[in-house]
């Protein structure tokens, strides 16, 4: 690891210096050349194609033009955001990011105000979009929140959340689903609504559903999907720091688009608290496949304290429905999934999208 960092910065470090030194070259030639008649943003302009010729990447090329910038002292005066940096030098990031800190202080207490968190993730555009500059990602993350009345939750979730995907090095958009009226809660539809909005959008490949009130405190535990479905909060504080039990799926979870598609998605049918998580398990064990997980270090995470959400009470036909997940899932899921979107908001941090999704039927 620090081998290779070692190089890397060396190999940087000389990069730069030579580029440099080319390109005051390059501002000597151009500055002295008064008869050229260019105007200084052609001038720089010259110097930018220069740069993208050198094979660099974007992170790495506005860095050279800012020092070429500062050696030509003010005589090239133009905004370095006029120019337009392509991505077509970038390689894929590293399978793991050289960015992660490991455990994190992790705590509720302080109030939060969402304008500084804005301000704290300047890299992170409207709707909750990010991709990383310095290389392509290698997932493109949709991170689905069920949500209604929770917005101090949000914020802290957000607070901490950007800064780790960001350093995760993820493509990832935001996506809070926001049930509509007073209606009893359904997190499972919720879900499925946020898979179907998040691929009108954009072409997302991985599917994280979170909690809103679940922060992971190692950010080695990536916001990705792998070869099998991924259950990512297993050791929370509320449980002790481990499993509840072992086909535990509630919390965090990520699925590839195939295989939330080879299980048909979520129940559309779970009204209330409980149950669904099982259900999904259920759906992913008849469809053959198994969960991959973190180990219980990196997979401990913290959930805020609440009381139950009014109109989330226990769902009391839990316990018939799980019976009857092999015969329903074909049945109830992606494929008959009926929705009415009524407003969506985009804001800087993340995409709102307020949904009717009905209200249960007499006798579920
Ligand atoms: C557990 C599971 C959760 C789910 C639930 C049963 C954990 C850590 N989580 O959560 O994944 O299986 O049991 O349904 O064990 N929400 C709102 N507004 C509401 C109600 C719910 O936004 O009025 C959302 C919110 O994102 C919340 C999530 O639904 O985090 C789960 O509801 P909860 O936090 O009340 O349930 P909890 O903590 O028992
Ligand atoms: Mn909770």
């Amino acid at each position: 690891m620090l081998g290779y960092m070692g190089n890397k910065g060396f190999l940087t470090k000389a990069c730069v210096v030579l580029t440099v030194i080319v390109g005051l070259h390059i501002i000597l030639m151009v500055l002295y050349d008064s008869d050229s008649g260019a105007n200084k943003y052609t001038k720089y302009r010259q110097i930018s194609d220069f740069v993208t010729d050198m094979n660099m990447s974007v992170a790495h090329r506005k860095k050279v033009l800012k020092l070429i910038k500062y050696y030509s002292n003010g005589t090239l005066d133009v905004d370095l955001s006029e120019l337009a940096f392509t991505n077509k030098h970038l390689e894929p990031c590293p399978e793991t990011s050289p960015l992660l800190l490991g455990p994190l202080q992790v705590g509720f207490a302080n109030p939060l105000n969402l304008s500084e968190v804005r301000e704290d993730n300047p890299e992170v555009n409207t709707g909750g979009r990010y991709k990383p500059s310095e290389c392509v990602a290698l997932q493109k993350v949709a991170i689905i929140i069920p949500f209604r009345n929770r917005d101090e939750h949000l914020k802290y979730w957000l607070y901490y959340l950007h800064p780790i995907l960001q350093r995760q090095q993820l493509d990832y958009g935001i996506y809070i689903i926001e049930q509509n009226g007073k209606d009893t809660f359904n997190r499972a539809k919720l879900l499925n609504v946020g898979y179907a909005e998040a691929i009108k959008e954009y072409d997302y490949d991985c599917f994280v559903f979170s909690d809103v009130d679940i922060v992971p405190m190692d950010d080695h535990n990536t916001y990705k999907c792998f070869s099998q479905p991924r259950h990512l909060s297993v050791s929370m504080d509320k449980f002790g720091f481990k499993l509840p039990y072992k086909n535990y799926f509630g919390g965090v979870s990520a699925m590839s688009k195939a295989q939330y598609l080879k299980i048909n998605g979520f129940p559309n049918n779970y009204w209330g608290w409980g149950g669904e998580d099982d259900d999904i398990y259920y759906r992913l064990a008849y469809r053959g496949m198994t969960i991959s997980r973190p180990s219980g270090n990196i997979g401990k995470c913290r959930m805020i304290r609440h009381k139950r959400d009014e109109k989330n009470e226990a769902n009391p036909h839990r316990f018939k429905r799980i019976r009857l997940v092999r015969k329903m899932m074909n049945q109830d899921g992606i494929k008959s999934l009926k929705y009415k979107v009524l407003k969506v908001e985009k804001d800087q941090l993340f995409t709102k999208i307020i949904v009717d999704i009905g209200k249960p039927t007499k006798g579920i």
